[in-house]
């Protein structure tokens, strides 16, 4: 199967650290896509234009990274990333999606900053920067959390790309103020997945 991606597509990264996780190399293809791009090929295979999409082995195609990264942990009939069992599972739902929500406020920021000077608005920049001000400090103080550390899922997955896709907006400091934070992602960058997948990384 095929998994359609950009090198720096944070939500395509998470898609791929799990194909790693999972030692998927062998049965799914990473294919660079042309995206943002008038009439792209890309576009006959998925019409959104948007990564990751994942083509299966009976040619369906799959949007989201969350909807990518399920299927691609059930491939073996082994899940490592369903949520726990109990009152855990809404804290791992919980924590996902905060992570998730933080990435797509950088995401449009970064995207705005791709725009030309002229065409940015600066009212999309100020608002990004106060979310992701407010989003980093709530990192901080829910970085103890014990779903934050141990076994690998996808609420950290999310967190370190996010905090990966942080480092190339160049107005984003977010490593005064929050150590814990800094610590946290500087020790699971060197997970193998996430070394290998990292922004400037080739695949
Ligand atoms: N919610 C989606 C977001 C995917 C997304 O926005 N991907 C961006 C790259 S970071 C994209 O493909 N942009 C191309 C476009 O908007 O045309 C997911 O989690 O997969």
């Amino acid at each position: 199967m095929k998994l359609f991606i950009t090198p720096g597509s944070p939500y395509a990264r998470i898609a791929r650290v799990v194909v790693l996780e999972k030692g998927l190399e062998a049965r799914v293809e990473i294919v660079v896509a042309q995206t943002r791009l008038a009439d792209s090929p890309y576009y006959s295979i998925n019409p959104s234009g948007r990564v990751p999409y994942l083509v299966r082995e009976d040619g369906i195609g799959l949007e989201e990274s969350a909807v990518t990264c399920a299927y691609l942990d059930h491939l073996d009939g082994n899940p490592a990333f369903d949520p726990p069992a109990g009152d855990q599972a809404w804290e791992a739902r919980r924590l996902e999606a905060l992570a998730r929500s933080m990435l797509d406020g950088f995401a449009v920021w970064g995207r705005e900053l791709r725009r030309p000077k002229s065409e940015q608005s600066p009212t999309i920049l100020l608002h990004e920067a106060g979310r992701a001000k407010r989003m980093v400090a709530l990192w901080e103080r829910e970085i103890d959390h014990l779903l934050c550390s141990g076994t690998l899922n996808l609420a950290q997955i999310t967190l370190a790309c996010a905090m990966g896709f942080a480092a190339l907006i160049p107005d984003l400091h977010w490593r005064p103020g929050h150590p814990k934070l800094g610590h946290w992602f500087d020790h699971i960058c060197v997970r193998r997945s996430l070394a290998a997948t990292a922004p400037g990384t080739r695949r």
